[in-house]
């Protein structure tokens, strides 16, 4: 697939787009030259960072549809035949890095993996532990939880999980663990609130120990699923005393569809980023709650009023202040690879809108409480069309002007390819 979707496929679809890409970009580069932006800077701008940025954390939409967790399992990196991440990243150039989940993305050999995805030009990012399943074999239950379980025995089988996930990370190159429990409780007074947080803690501060004094330990809450009572580390709250407790490499994780529904998460970001303990964010979108939803597809306002205090933040240089930003998806009746890419644009989009706002006319407004015109200094930025230099940046970067046509050429090809008669044959019928 990497093959079919080649260079020169990238170019010859790139050409019949440029000259409009070009009218389109100067155009918006005077639009924005009024409002006192430089478009070279930005594009330049975005080009430097999100390289660094917007790794795909591939997860598979297991709760959902086994026969979609199998074809999703077919089509990851990590089958040679087929390179989901590799695609994505040669067509959108902002995807270079791979979130990998353990058991799921296990493998006998990870120099080899590590070798063969830096030869395809990606890097791993943070590994994620699984103790929310039982595993085929494994000698003790998760029904009743995993770090906070009542039985040290399965405890420590639990906390043994995440130090293995650490050695492999430590040979993939990773720099962070993410730990996400689905610990809780199903009635009121089935679990002793603070008696299965001291045992969390107590199972936490044993992974934290082994934690590389280079890596960080990325702490991921949830209100609710599996457990619809109470969650061990249902909150931002819950999840940012337990990051202060276990120390400085310990900070929260902010998966934008675990809260509950009109939920201020841009202030939940705020305060983190204050509090020096945001680790980063698994992006998505939802409707009602955990929907794992294609980013950006359903409140985009939101997704750029998170990233307007990102900027901020880059803006008065905040201490300690490096999230990682990944994707966490599930895709059931779209192509999971033009939904990361999708996805991926959505995000760059909101952090490129977040670039144009006016700080320091808001700064003033702040000041003298003009809210109507600070919250029209907002939709300012939000509501001016980014699209060029999405494009562009992708275009002189080496990917594709439309990722998704691009795409879609590549795979009408690969079929043509596949239906082609090994020789010769008939004239007709394929064109
Ligand atoms: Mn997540």
């Amino acid at each position: 697939m990497t093959d079919i979707v080649s260079e020169s496929l990238i170019a010859d679809q790139n050409t019949s787009l440029a000259d409009r890409l070009d009218q389109d970009f100067e155009s918006l580069a005077s639009q924005l030259q009024h409002r006192g932006h430089d478009i070279e800077e930005i594009t330049k701008e975005k080009l430097r960072r999100s390289r660094l940025l917007f790794p795909v954390g591939v997860r598979a939409p297991v709760e959902h549809d086994s026969r979609v967790f199998q074809d999703w399992q077919n089509r990851v990196m990590f089958s040679r035949s087929s390179k989901t991440v590799p695609v994505i990243n040669k067509l959108v150039r902002c995807t270079p890095g791979v979130s990998p989940h353990f058991p799921w993305d296990r493998v006998d050999d990870f120099s080899e993996l590590k070798e063969h995805a830096n030869q395809l030009g990606l890097v791993f990012d943070a590994v994620n532990s699984n103790t929310f399943q039982d595993q085929p074999g494994q000698a003790h239950t998760y029904k009743y939880g995993s770090l906070g379980n009542t039985s040290k025995a399965a405890r420590d089988q639990a906390v043994a999980h995440n130090l293995e996930c650490i050695e492999w990370g430590k040979v993939l190159g990773s720099k962070a663990l993410t730990v996400w429990v689905g610990d809780g409780s199903n009635f009121p007074g089935q679990q002793h609130f603070i008696h299965s947080l001291e045992r969390y803690l107590d199972s936490a501060r044993e992974i934290y120990a082994a934690i590389p004094d280079d890596w960080q330990m990325f702490i991921e809450h949830k209100m609710f699923e599996p457990a619809f009572y109470s969650t061990i580390i249902q909150d931002w709250g819950t999840n940012v005393l337990c990051a202060m407790e276990l120390g400085p490499k310990a900070k929260s994780l902010v998966d934008l569809g675990h809260h509950a529904p009109n939920v201020n998460i841009e202030m939940i970001v705020a305060r983190l980023i204050q509090f020096r303990k945001l680790a980063g964010f698994h992006f998505n979108d939802s409707k009602y709650g955990d929907d794992d939803l294609d980013s950006g597809s359903i409140n985009t306002y939101q997704q750029f009023l998170i990233f307007n205090e990102l900027v901020d933040a880059e803006y008065r240089n905040a201490p300690d202040f490096n999230p990682a930003y990944m994707l966490d998806q599930s895709h059931n009746i779209t192509d999971p690879i033009e939904s990361l890419m999708n996805s991926a644009a959505e995000v760059q989009r909101s952090y490129i809108k977040a670039l144009l706002v006016d700080r320091v006319a808001l700064d003033g407004y702040q000041e003298t409480n003009d809210a109507l015109m600070a919250a029209n200094t907002l939709k300012s930025a939000y509501n001016t069309d980014v699209s060029p230099i999405l494009a562009m940046a992708r275009k002189r970067s080496g990917g594709a002007i439309d990722p998704i046509a691009t795409y879609r050429a590549a795979d009408y090809r690969l079929q043509l390819a596949s239906n082609r008669p090994a020789k010769g044959g008939s004239s007709s019928g394929i064109v």
